[in-house]
């Protein structure tokens, strides 16, 4: 029986409270491997508690300390009594770039029993896989400040566009496109103001596009494509972006199929070099943290990602079939969903369908 070995990032906020149920839920999932799996589990205490300790999110040598692991489940970063750019840039992010988890993969869909705030979407018509650049791009982290606290300050943030790394997360979104029933990817940007770095994507976008004549395209500039995800939800199949336009969209997209508790996400390193890490898109959500009304469903459903991506196939499915089963027979849902369920309610609930 093969043992996998999980790092876990349960963070801040909510952070604790979700991880808790994905957690428990991946190890009743995993029962059901015919080849048997375990799953080993190694907390650490990283995150804004540690950072107000220690002054910095985690200790220097923490992504040496993350790298064995075969995966890394994260619940949330983030506080209101720290700025958000360095809990990100002290945690969260150093880890998709030294990672090389190129591909942020994130899925809005509308479940069965689950209501879209827009109007007449059945079930299942709204079916958006994105793929955002995680690497590079806005989130490069290049920059600097000068003259600080004067009226004459100057702040430089520089965005980053390689050859290289528009074309591998560009790829991977065709290669998803193949597999998919509607065979289409849109490509995202602005690059009619954005002449540079935007318009060496659109032009990577074309070529690699030409490899793949049976899946039909789109370019849209994101002003177009933030409409578009509210008018006509149901046309994107496969959506390819940049890092910061891939986390915008992808709130959007939550919100369309009905809540950022359902949002789930895998940020991977398709070559498997590096450990490979699994996050719901919400963050610490401090107006809720400690009344245990937080969805875990996109924790949930970001471990089945986890277990999909471990190989574990069957487990990945029985989550997947757990919580989609549990929204369409009305089962407890938490206060986003329009329940009132708690976080641990809507668990034993998910865990329950597993156990059956
Ligand atoms: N669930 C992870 C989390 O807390 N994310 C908060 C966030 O702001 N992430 C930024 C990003 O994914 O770009």
């Amino acid at each position: 029986m093969q043992t996998f070995r999980i790092a876990v990032l349960e963070g801040d906020g909510i952070g604790p409270e979700v991880t808790r149920e994905a957690m428990r839920a991946a190890e009743i999932a995993v029962r059901r491997e015919p080849a048997g799996a375990a799953l080993e589990w190694t907390k650490f205490p990283w995150g804004t508690d540690y950072y107000f300790e220690h002054g910095r999110m985690a200790p220097a040598d923490y992504l040496d300390q993350l790298r064995p692991f075969d995966a890394i489940l994260l619940g949330a970063v983030g506080h209101p009594k720290v700025q958000d750019h360095i809990t990100l840039n002290g945690l969260l992010l150093p880890i998709r770039r030294k990672f090389d988890q190129y591909v942020c993969l994130r899925p809005s869909y509308l479940y069965d029993g689950v209501d879209s705030p827009l109007r007449d979407k059945a079930p299942g018509s709204i079916d958006i896989l994105v793929f955002r650049e995680n690497t590079e791009g806005e989130y490069a982290n290049i920059g600097g400040r000068l003259y600080q606290q004067v009226p004459e300050e100057v702040a430089i943030q520089t965005a980053v566009f390689t050859r290289r790394g528009c074309e591998r997360i560009i790829r991977a979104a065709f290669e998803a496109a193949v597999t998919r029933p509607r065979k289409k990817v849109s490509s995202i940007t602005k690059s009619n103001a954005q002449g540079y770095g935007m318009v060496l994507w659109d032009e990577t976008f074309s070529a690699v596009a030409a490899e793949f004549p049976q899946i039909s395209t789109e370019s849209l500039l994101i002003d177009r494509a933030v409409m578009e995800f509210v008018r006509r939800p149901e046309s994107f199949d496969v959506v390819v972006a940049s890092n910061l336009f891939g986390d915008i969209l992808t709130d959007l997209g939550a919100i369309v199929v009905g809540s950022m508790g359902l949002a789930s996400s895998g940020n991977i390193d398709p070559t498997r070099k590096c450990p490979s890490m699994f996050e719901p898109v919400h963050g610490s959500a401090p107006d809720i943290t400690g009344k245990g009304i937080a969805n875990p469903l996109a924790a949930i459903l970001s471990a089945g990602m986890m277990l999909e991506h471990l190989g574990l196939k069957t487990a990945a499915a029985a989550i997947h079939q757990a919580v989609t089963a549990g929204l369409k027979r009305g089962e407890p849902r938490t206060p986003d969903l329009g329940g009132t369920a708690t976080t641990t309610e809507v668990g034993a609930a998910v865990c329950r369908r597993l156990e059956a």
